[in-house]
């Protein structure tokens, strides 16, 4: 049965029939992709897709470098109701081909340098373009029912092994119509894209309220402080992750005179420290709004960006009901809120409480007039630079090679990342110079410890639990 919402595709893309000349794409180069481009590019690729045999419900893994025809791909699966599974670019083949597997799914879209599958080059090269190159532009936009998929984004949740998070075309839609109502999103607003399109952050976040709205993007390939400060001007929104923000900090031609016209700044996806806020503000006399959200929910809270509270994430957003649990886990309730992991029942029963309410995994506490404030995560989980890593994984690794005995992996402050990885290892009897080992194969470059310390035995609770606790303060 067709749901109340329909298909995402046709909200996003509504600026096609209403204005069709208006601009959404600005690339690099000076080319632009206006909003009827976009419609077609989208009808093209879905074309391609059903040649390539691929129905609604299935899912496409993509691990492709960012570009208008990326877009244009991810909007081509919400018209045909092929389900999209972005993976990081920087994962290794062996992380890819777990993915796949976990996938269940014969349609990969890969680089050609990788490939893997079919292929699609940053400049819309490869395979997969060539053959939607020569499809017809029409396609149709296929009904949705309000919990079908849309996406689905591996994520490890707050524990454990990564989980694929089955977002739905409603669930989108309402995090989008919030964000527009929050930010006062308008179609007079250019946003400069410098973030990846394969979280949650940089494809949707950073896309969606904007195509909503009819607004324009100048989409940068990816961040670089001198692209950023390049594209600046003519600029009406930037979104980031604080590593982002301290990277531009750091270079003196970021100034009042760059920031001033920018209408909105936002971070997210990692803690912004105090400090950062104020350098921010003494430098450009502007603040940041920030914001908290997570893969399975989209955007949970937002600071207004009229009365920003720096050290503070905000309120939550319209439709959210946000609680702190008695263990001061931050509970959320509402449409933008993903509705299960993939083929794992288990996870999902244990992510929500007997009541419905999402446990996020994060700790806070929020004050008198409805302001959430994190405090951390329950979780050993590490973010560096925006990614999340779990300790475990590395950890599983680490324990294969031969000279390790065991291991233990946690989060160290770091100025520019926020945290970065530090292992600790028991050696095996008998080893005494430890080469750090080679890890390339198995492990994306960004999870790799930074610092490595090896130790006579790890410390351990009553329970055999490595104190994780007590590593760090060493
Ligand atoms: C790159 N490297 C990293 C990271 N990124 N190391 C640790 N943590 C990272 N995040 C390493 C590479 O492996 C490489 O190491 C070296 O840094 C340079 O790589 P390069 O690709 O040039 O890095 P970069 O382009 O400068 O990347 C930094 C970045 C990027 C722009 C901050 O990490 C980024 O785009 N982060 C944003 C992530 C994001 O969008 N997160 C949202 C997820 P070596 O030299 O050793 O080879 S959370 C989410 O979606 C929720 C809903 C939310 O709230 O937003
Ligand atoms: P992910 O699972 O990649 O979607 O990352 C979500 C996690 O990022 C959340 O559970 C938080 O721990 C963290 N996060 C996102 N935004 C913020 C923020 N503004 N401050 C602190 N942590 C954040």
């Amino acid at each position: 049965m067709p749901g109340e919402t329909g298909n995402l595709f046709e909200h996003l893309l509504s600026a096609a029939s209403k204005s069709p000349d208006q601009t959404l794409f600005h690339r690099p180069d000076g080319s632009t992709v206006s909003y009827s481009e976009m419609y077609r590019r989208s009808g093209q690729f879905a074309n391609g897709l059903a040649a390539l045999g691929a129905r609604p419900g299935d899912r496409l893994v993509v691990q492709i470098e960012k570009s208008t025809d990326a877009i244009a791909l991810w909007l081509g699966c919400l018209r045909s109701g092929i389900v999209f599974v972005p993976l990081n670019t920087a994962y290794t083949d062996a992380e890819v081909d777990a993915f796949v597997d976990d996938a269940d799914t014969g349609f990969v879209v890969t680089t050609p340098e990788r490939n893997r599958g079919s292929t699609l080059g940053p400049d819309g090269g490869g395979t997969l373009a060539e053959l939607a190159d020569q499809q017809p532009s029409n396609s149709s936009i296929i009904a949705v029912a309000d919990g079908d998929p849309a996406a689905m984004l591996f994520t490890s949740g707050t524990t454990g092994r990564s989980k694929g998070a089955v977002l739905t075309h409603r669930g989108l839609l309402a995090n989008a119509r919030a964000l527009v109502e929050v930010w006062g999103i308008t179609g007079a607003d250019h946003l400069l894209h410098t973030l990846p399109v394969f979280h949650v952050h940089g494809l949707f976040v950073a896309l969606h309220p904007l195509l909503l709205e009819g607004a324009e993007i100048t989409i940068l390939s990816r961040f670089t402080v001198d692209s950023v400060i390049s594209h600046l001007s003519g600029v009406s929104v930037l979104m980031g992750v604080p590593t982002q923000y301290i990277r531009l900090l750091d270079d003196s031609r970021f100034s009042a005179e760059l920031a001033g016209p920018v209408r909105l700044f936002t971070s997210g996806s990692a803690p912004m420290t105090p400090q950062v806020h104020s350098r921010f503000t003494e430098r450009t006399g502007r603040t940041i709004t920030e914001r908290y959200g997570m893969t399975e929910c989209g955007i949970i809270t937002s600071n207004e960006p009229e009365h920003p509270r720096p050290g503070t994430v905000g309120k939550p957003l319209p439709q959210f009901d946000l609680r702190i649990a008695a263990d001061d886990i931050v509970e959320v309730r509402g449409p933008h809120v993903f509705e299960r992991y993939w083929r794992r029942p288990d996870a999902t029963a244990d992510a929500f409480t007997h009541d419905g309410w999402f446990r996020t995994g994060d700790v806070g506490a929020l004050d008198d007039d409805g302001v959430l404030t994190l405090a951390g995560r329950a979780s050993d989980l590490i973010i560096s630079g925006g990614y999340n890593i779990y300790p475990k994984e590395i950890e599983q690794v680490l324990d294969d090679d031969h000279q390790i005995a065991e291991s233990a992996v946690v989060g160290w402050p770091d100025e520019e990342w926020g945290e970065t990885v530090v292992a600790f290892v028991v050696l095996q009897p008998g080893v005494s110079d430890f080469v750090p080992p080679d890890l390339s194969d198995r492990l994306a470059r960004f999870k790799h410890p930074r610092h490595w310390n090896v130790i006579e035995a790890l410390p351990r609770n009553a329970m055999g639990k490595v104190k994780k606790a007590e590593l760090r303060r060493r």
